[in-house]
């Protein structure tokens, strides 16, 4: 394996002399690398299947700033791979109903192998947002939220299921640092059905003991502090404080937080849920954020893409 961890500097000035700062995992780089890789593969299928690419679709309601920002990284990637992918983007104004009906023609379309609906729901009218999710076919769910994906997740069943991206990204990440995650003590941050549930779900069917904590928990820096692995998913910026985060732990941060930034022509910029340059004296490994889970996230939205075409290609048993 290659190892995509840069080694930081040593950081002066901490009482008794010089502490070691965490080794940096880059999601910028870790999904660089499987992109390419990914690329490869489809250039393959297109050669052995006369022209045949993986094929997806995002469908979204509305306009928000966010979600334009993710789904441009989404077409991006898809081009540069070769992932034929179509933005279907429906006005505010859009009903359940006429969602419903997009998502049921490209379920019905055989040259569509992924489709995902963007969340959070721009819409002016009342939609049942896990209405939606599971209204996605199974077979076309790369973003593993339907009942069915995270159903088979919760049980172990990993190859059988789209494991939604921002977990899977995690586990790549936490790879990475070559830390195995068998027997360790992990702990999650945030019970999402996008980020937390299955991160959980993920890093007990890899043997690790998983605690979940969410707002409820009473203790939540003592939970921290019991972490060799943890990540973090709560959105809320820079909540975790270094102070808690045991020493060499590999730390996960999930966090997109926009704050304020008067020096940014954009008028803000992005943090995490961890506070970094604290947590970065404790941590063994940290990913930084922005350039961490972010990019991550839209690099497994591929595999799960390119991992659909292939089961679509086993199915028609042209592989
Ligand atoms: P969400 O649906 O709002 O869930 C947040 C979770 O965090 C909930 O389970 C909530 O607990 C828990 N939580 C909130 N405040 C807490 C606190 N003070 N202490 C402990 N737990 C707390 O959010 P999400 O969709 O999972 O997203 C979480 C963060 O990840 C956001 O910043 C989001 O932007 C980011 N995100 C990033 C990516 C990426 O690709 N990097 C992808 C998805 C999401 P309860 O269940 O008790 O309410
Ligand atoms: N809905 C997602 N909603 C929001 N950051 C993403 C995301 C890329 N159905 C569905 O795409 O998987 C999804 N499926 N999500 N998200 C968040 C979530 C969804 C978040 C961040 C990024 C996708 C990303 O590329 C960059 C980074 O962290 O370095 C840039 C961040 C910035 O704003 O500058």
């Amino acid at each position: 394996m290659i190892s995509l961890v840069a080694h930081s500097f040593w950081a002066p000035g901490c009482q008794g002399g010089r502490r070691s700062m965490a080794t940096i995992i880059s999601g910028i780089k870790t999904s660089k690398l499987v992109r390419e890789r990914l690329k490869m593969e489809v250039d393959k299928m297109e050669s052995h299947f006369s022209g045949f690419r993986p094929s997806l679709v995002v469908l979204q309601v509305g306009d928000r700033d966010d979600s334009n920002l993710y789904i441009s990284s989404k077409l991006k990637a898809a081009a540069e791979i070769g992932i034929d992918a179509k933005h279907v983007r429906l006005p505010r104004t859009a009903t359940q109903d006429e969602l419903l009906q997009s998502i049921m023609s490209v379920n019905e379309n055989p040259s569509v192998h992924g489709l995902i609906v963007q969340l959070p729901l721009d819409s002016v009218s009342p939609i049942n947002t896990e209405l939606i999710t599971n209204a996605v076919s199974p077979e076309k769910d790369v973003d593993g939220l339907s009942c069915i994906n995270a159903g088979k997740l919760s049980r172990g069943d990993l190859n059988s299921c789209f494991i939604p991206c921002t977990p899977s990204g995690c586990m790549e990440l936490i790879r990475q640092t070559g830390v195995s995650v068998e027997g360790k003590h992990a702990v999650v941050i945030g019970r999402s059905k996008i980020v937390g549930a299955p991160m959980h779900d993920l890093l007990l069917w890899h043997h690790a003991t998983v605690t979940s904590c969410h707002s409820k928990t009473a203790d939540l820096p003592e939970q921290v502090g019991r972490a060799d692995i943890l990540v973090v998913g709560a959105g809320r910026a820079e909540m975790v404080r270094g102070e808690w985060v045991k020493q060499g732990a590999v730390v996960i941060d999930c966090g997109i937080n926009y704050i304020p930034d008067a020096t940014k022509k954009s008028s803000k910029r992005v943090i995490g849920d961890v506070h970094y340059t604290s947590a970065n004296q404790r941590a063994g490994f940290i990913t930084p954020v922005p350039g961490g889970v972010g990019p991550m996230t839209v690099a497994m939205l591929m595999e799960n893409t390119v991992q659909s075409a292939r089961r679509f290609l086993l199915k028609m048993n042209l592989s």
